[in-house]
């Protein structure tokens, strides 16, 4: 059996999660749901970074202490993943116990090797990014994505000697084409490997809010240099080694494109400098903008938007989990930037949802009710919608596996607009009962049936009741693919309910 090992970033626990944060979790929640489906063993993963100065700095300014403050912006985590129906199989907090062991022991064992050193740091910092930068990168002394002034820094550290996995790094790249996709992104990540490696200050001692440093009691690590950790904290790194060789380095890590450098350049020398492979793949995605700018905590402060009257928690209180989901998954090309909106939610409700799904589901059980006595035929062998069904089931596949929801629900749309065509064409609904009307009724139910497994990752909830109006028993996801995703297995003589529909219109504009 197959396995897969699926990542978000951890989030910064100095505020509640906003909808860019719920972007990536919710593409991660379903790529791991359709990997599930697949049959594969899944571990998904996500939780919150809880050190570092920007969360210190938020605790200070609430009056709370660290960990009053991130035990309280954690939960919000929580709360909201539940909200969105986030299937996460481990939920890795920073500050837990577990994690600062498998910390310990993993820049120990980079220490031992001889790759840790100590000196003097002076530079620039953006405390926002937790990230360092010289002036030349910087945007004239200010931080080049969120316009702050960077702070002068002069501190004694550790140092990880990054330079020495300059040749490392690139025979990885070039022994593994698709170690960072998409290929754009992947060539900004060589390039910043081509352009010359400087060794990193991975510990301070100006804060005491971060994971001790086991050979030296004055400083904490630096918050970068815990975070990308937990990836291995998840699998038992320091605690179970029989885990973490049976899930590394075979890992999918998620991520926005602002992280890249610290994916796809320091985390895979941080492996090497461990002694263990470096992931396999990092996937990184684009941003979701409002008015052409980074969706973020950065912007609420800026007073452009009120991020907390679009928060997770409330977009699906408006519009309900599964039309939420749906919309982040299939509204931009994950790789892509793409403009968040109210408007926008509405109108592939309206359109995908309420016309397209909705008004199928709702036809052919009217229909099956009226005309068939409640009960679904059976589907026809040679049916006019199995081909358009089996390329569905082919294109979804392939888009799934290449980490394209977009592309993938966009085949399992043609599939349900194809069946609305068909039964535009045939009009079972004035047709008299009899052969003729169940061979379309049966073919309906059918491509309904497929729709429901095929939507499955992105639309949980809906899924299984329309698994339950065509009248299946369980869920769509209680048979693997290749055994459910099979045209004819609809046999008939389910009781078919019509129900209240499934996305009634949204009427008033946002
Ligand atoms: O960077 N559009 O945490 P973070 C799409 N703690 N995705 C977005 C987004 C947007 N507008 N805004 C945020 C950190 N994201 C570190 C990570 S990992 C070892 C440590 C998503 O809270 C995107 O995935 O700033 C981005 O990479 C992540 O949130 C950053 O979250």
């Amino acid at each position: 059996m197959g396995r897969f090992y699926i990542t978000t970033p951890i989030y910064y626990a100095n505020d509640a999660p906003h909808v860019g944060s719920a972007y990536t979790t919710v593409n991660a929640d379903a790529l791991a749901r359709w990997h599930r489906l697949l049959g594969e063993e899944t571990k998904f993963i996500t939780g919150t970074d809880e050190h570092g100065q920007k969360v210190a700095d938020a605790a200070l300014k609430s009056g709370s202490s660290p960990q009053a403050w991130v035990d309280q912006t954690s939960a919000r985590f929580v709360e909201a993943w539940d909200a969105l129906a986030i299937s996460y199989d481990d939920f890795i907090r920073t500050t837990e116990p577990r994690h600062y062991l498998s910390v310990q022991k993993f820049l120990t064992a980079i220490y031992e090797n001889g790759y840790i050193y100590k000196d003097v740091y002076q530079g620039l910092y953006c405390v926002s990014c937790e990230d360092y930068f010289t002036y030349e990168s910087s945007d004239e002394g200010k931080c080049p994505i969120h316009g702050r002034a960077l702070i002068e820094m002069e501190e004694e550290n550790w140092f990880f000697r990054l330079s020495a996995f300059e040749d490392r790094l690139l025979e990885h790249y070039a022994q593994n084409p698709d170690f960072v996709t998409p290929e754009t992104k992947r060539n900004e990540a060589l390039s910043f490997v081509k352009s010359g490696l400087k060794d990193i200050s991975i510990t301070r001692s100006s804060i005491t809010w971060g994971v001790p440093v086991p050979w030296d009691d004055q400083h904490v690590f630096y918050v970068w240099y815990d975070a990308l950790i937990n990836y291995l904290t998840a699998i038992g790194y320091g605690r179970d080694d029989d885990e973490v060789d049976k899930w590394w380095p075979a890992s999918h890590h998620l991520i926005g494109k602002e992280i890249i450098r610290f994916h796809c350049v320091w985390w895979p020398a941080m492996c090497m400098a461990a002694g263990l492979e470096p992931p396999s793949h990092v996937h990184v995605h684009g941003w979701l903008l409002i008015g052409g700018q980074k969706l973020g905590k950065t912007m609420a402060a800026s007073g452009a938007v009120k991020l907390s009257d679009i928060s997770p928690v409330v977009l699906t209180d408006e519009y309900g989990v599964d039309p939420v989901r749906y919309y982040l998954l299939r509204e931009t090309a994950l790789g892509n930037d793409g403009e968040f909106s109210l408007e926008g939610i509405v109108q592939r409700y309206n359109t995908d949802l309420a016309n397209n799904l909705g008004n199928l589901v709702a036809r052919v059980t009217t229909v099956v009710g009226s005309k068939c006595a409640g009960v679904g035929p059976g589907s026809q062998a040679d049916s006019p919608l199995r081909a358009e069904a089996e390329t569905a089931i082919a294109e979804s596949q392939a888009a799934w596996g290449r980490f394209a929801p977009q592309s993938a629900l966009e085949a399992t749309w043609r599939l349900i607009g194809a069946t609305n065509a068909y039964l535009e064409q045939r009009a079972p609904w004035k047709m008299d009962a009899g052969d003729e009307l169940d061979a379309v009724m049966g073919d309906a139910l059918e491509a309904i049936r497929l729709v429901a497994i095929l939507a499955s990752p992105a639309m949980p909830s809906v899924c299984e009741e329309i698994w339950r109006r065509i009248g299946l028993e369980g869920r769509p996801t209680d048979e693997v693919l290749a055994v459910s995703a099979v045209w004819g297995r609809y046999h008939g003589g389910h009781g078919v309910l019509k129900g209240e529909p499934l996305f009634p219109r949204i009427k008033a504009e946002p």
